[in-house]
């Protein structure tokens, strides 16, 4: 059957009793490499030579069953033997091939197990085919085989969403036969394997059941759907494709069909831009200054603060099994504090990420509000949620260093205020570092981890754990106005206002860059976030500002009319009952602008719209490289894909630049300058980059 070589031995066998057990061992997640597939491919052979061998189990070594193909390998020339070719030797087993689930079952390890005949999983065990989300279908028979198994309609959900499911779920669709008790899943998969046997069951080839028909018009439904909630995705729809083959083809033809749509998305830009998302939210961490530096312990985490944000930390903190301390001004503030807590948690017992015995036991044991700044005595770790004031901060963090233990790390969720002074502010500013937190803080992705100049690395890579704790994907930022992602925002919204300016409306700009692929307009989500949000911080920096800065004044107008967006019904959109609706108002208060301005508006197209918010966003990230406020063009990526919608299968700003080239947005800076010089300065990173024909991805390693 193989044809390729064995690089190592990752896949080894052995005889219990009649049983030929065949495990897979490939840290840290048996990925399916080369090796492993050559492997498979010849214990199996060997194991059906064995008259003594009666059954086949297939299981892993480690924490985990295979999580998917060896995605390292993808993009590079197929090693034989291939995974379909694999899998369908293993279904062909003339001996009855049993599969061992435990920890995560993904993508081509998922698919492995529809390719036995019989699967028993741990009952904490998880399945999916997660390959949409690296811009792939399942290409090794997934598409055609999970419906023969389990109802379409989960089928449809599993494969499009990416999604995982649990093991009782599993069971319930049919697409595991058992769940172990206890768990010693190698005893529970031979003691199933034995008693397969001894019952005289005979091989079960997945691809010979009939595939589960759709409720009619559920592929319609299911397309709609997905026009919206992945819009500008190809993979999910071509997912779509290749399940509508295992309706209306045969098997084989289902196969290959699968097979040509799952190349023909390898070859695809999407895949490239998610695959490095995929690899870039796992370099985030790899930092020198915390190689091998062990983080403090973190069980008791405080909050000063219990609005929004504050409320928000608790509330992903309690998720993730700390203890919580939240201190506010006074009785009716640690009131309400506790209420928004309770709320946010009662809305994740709904989503059913919280039993009803784990909320009452989370309220009763792990959370306490108080007014009293002594009970942070015992906290690993206070976050500081208060109003963005230097004065309000001192005052907070005096208080903090007064009453914490040695050693507590005192934190700041500020969003651009300088962590260096609120470090200068205590008696360890060690202990002193930034963690961003972007709202709602419980669901948000994103924390920026802001070290300061004294932080000490032990304190930046307790950051990073904790960031692991709370299910976030933290990337590190220095000290600036800011930090990463505020900072890149401030810099295109001012370009953004400046296309307004030369002629387009605010609801031009929101309706391009959704077409662009980000979720909301930046216009519709400043409605959101409250107008008066970005009038604070245009107030605050109004003394620093250049003068030759070409100031666009329509935002102020809107706050001094009281439009303040959402929350009061009126921003650059009009709320009431449906849509949100653009209004003519706000085009008469930017046209008044331009007339002052001396400017004849023009139509910009669409396609300017995009290219000046990309030529901001990626100016002003390589400015931020440069000084080291980012770490790397990945870690711009990191944080723009997390915290600001930025499309994923886009891959990131910086990835989106180096595939249009460096050079086309040097060349769009140098054209946007001859109506704003100022605005439109190119970075010295991106001349250079450009000077030497280099990506941004060269300075990734
Ligand atoms: C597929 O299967 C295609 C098939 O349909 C068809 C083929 C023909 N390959 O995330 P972690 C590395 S597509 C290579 O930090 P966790 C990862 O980079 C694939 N490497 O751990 C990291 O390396 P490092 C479908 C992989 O415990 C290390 O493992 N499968 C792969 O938080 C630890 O990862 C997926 O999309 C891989 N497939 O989470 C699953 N997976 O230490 C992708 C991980 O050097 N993987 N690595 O930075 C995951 O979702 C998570 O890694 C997992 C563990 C849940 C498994």
């Amino acid at each position: 059957m193989r044809k390729g070589p064995v690089l190592s031995h990752p896949v080894t066998m052995e005889l219990h009793g009649d049983i030929a057990v065949i495990q897979v061992s490939n840290p840290p997640v048996n990925a399916l490499s080369q090796a492993v597939r050559a492997g498979l491919s010849d214990t199996v052979t060997q194991a059906a030579e064995m008259a003594e061998v009666k059954a086949i189990l297939i299981c892993c070594a480690g924490r985990t069953f295979v999580a998917g193909a060896d995605i390292r390998e993808f993009g590079k020339p197929l090693m034989e033997p291939s995974l379909p070719d694999v899998i369908d030797q293993i279904e062909a087993s003339t001996k009855p091939v049993v599969i061992a689930l435990h920890g995560t079952a993904l993508g081509g390890g998922l698919e492995l197990a529809l390719g036995g005949h019989y699967r028993i999983a741990l009952a904490s065990a998880r399945f999916g085919l997660p390959e949409v989300m690296l811009g792939l279908l399942p290409g090794a028979g997934g598409t055609q085989r999970l419906p023969r198994l389990v109802p379409m309609s989960n089928a449809i959900n599993m494969i499009t969403s990416g999604g995982q499911i649990g093991a009782q779920d599993a069971l319930e669709f049919g697409l595991i036969d058992q769940i172990a008790s206890g768990d010693d899943i190698r005893n529970a998969s031979l003691g199933y394997a034995k008693t397969l046997i001894e019952t005289g069951a005979a091989p079960r080839p997945t691809s010979r059941l009939v595939c589960n028909p759709p409720e009619p018009g559920a592929m319609d439904a299911a397309r709609a759907k997905l026009a919206k909630s992945a819009r500008g995705q190809i993979a999910p729809q071509k997912a779509l494709d290749a399940l509508r083959g295992a309706i209306d083809l045969s098997f084989a033809e289902g196969l290959a069909q699968e097979r040509a749509l799952f190349k023909e998305l390898m070859a695809s830009d999407q895949r490239g831009a998610m695959i490095h998302a995929f690899f870039a939210e796992r370099q985030v961490g790899k930092l020198d200054e915390i190689k091998g530096v062990a983080p403090r312990d973190v069980q008791t985490l405080g909050v000063v603060g219990g609005g929004t944000m504050g409320a928000g930390i608790a509330t992903n903190a309690l998720l993730a099994g700390l203890k919580v301390t939240l201190v506010e001004r006074d009785s009716e503030a640690t009131d309400r504090a506790y209420a928004t807590v309770s709320g946010l948690l009662e809305g994740a017992m709904q989503r059913g990420k919280l039993g009803e015995a784990q909320y009452g036991e989370i309220m009763s044991d792990c959370f306490k509000t108080t007014t009293d700044y002594q009970e942070f005595a015992q906290s690993d770790i206070v976050i500081e949620a208060v109003f963005e004031s230097i004065d309000v901060k001192k005052e907070v963090f005096e208080k903090l260093d007064a009453v914490c233990k040695p050693g507590a790390i005192l934190a700041s969720n500020t969003s651009y205020l300088d962590v260096d002074a609120i470090a200068a502010m205590t008696a360890r500013p060690e202990d002193v570092i930034g963690l961003h937190f972007f709202s709602p803080a419980h669901v948000m992705k994103l924390l920026e981890i802001v070290v300061a100049d004294r932080t000490a690395p032990e304190v930046t890579a307790t950051g990073f754990a904790l960031a692991k704790t709370l299910g976030k994907v933290a990337v590190r930022a220095g000290v600036c106005d800011g930090f990463i992602g505020n900072r890149i925002l401030s810099h295109y919204r001012k370009a953004l206002d400046g296309a307004v300016i030369a002629g387009a409306s605010p609801f031009d700009v929101d309706r391009a860059l959704v077409e662009f692929g980000l979720a909301m307009g930046p216009y519709a989500v400043s409605d959101l976030a409250g107008l008066d949000i970005g009038w604070a911080t245009r107030k605050r920096l109004a003394p620093r500002r250049d003068p030759r800065e070409a100031y666009a004044e329509f935002a102020d107008r809107l706050c001094e009319m009281g439009r303040f967006g959402r929350k009061t019904g009126r921003g650059y959109y009009l709320y009431g009952e449906g849509r949100p609706a653009p209004d003519p108002e706000v085009d008469g208060i930017i046209a008044e602008e331009r007339s002052a301005k001396g400017v004849i508006a023009r139509a910009l197209s669409d396609q300017e719209i995009v290219d000046r918010y990309m030529a901001a966003m990626v100016n002003e990230a390589a400015r931020v490289v440069e000084e080291g406020i980012a770490q790397r063009p990945l870690d711009v990526d990191v944080t723009l894909l997390n915290g600001y919608g930025f499309p994923r299968w886009r891959g990131g700003p910086m990835y989106y630049a180096d595939t249009v080239g460096p050079d086309k947005i040097l060349r769009d800076i140098t054209t946007f300058a001859a109506e704003d010089d100022f605005l439109w300065q190119p970075a010295p990173l991106l001349q250079r980059l450009v000077a030497e024909g280099k990506t941004f991805a060269s300075l990734n390693t």
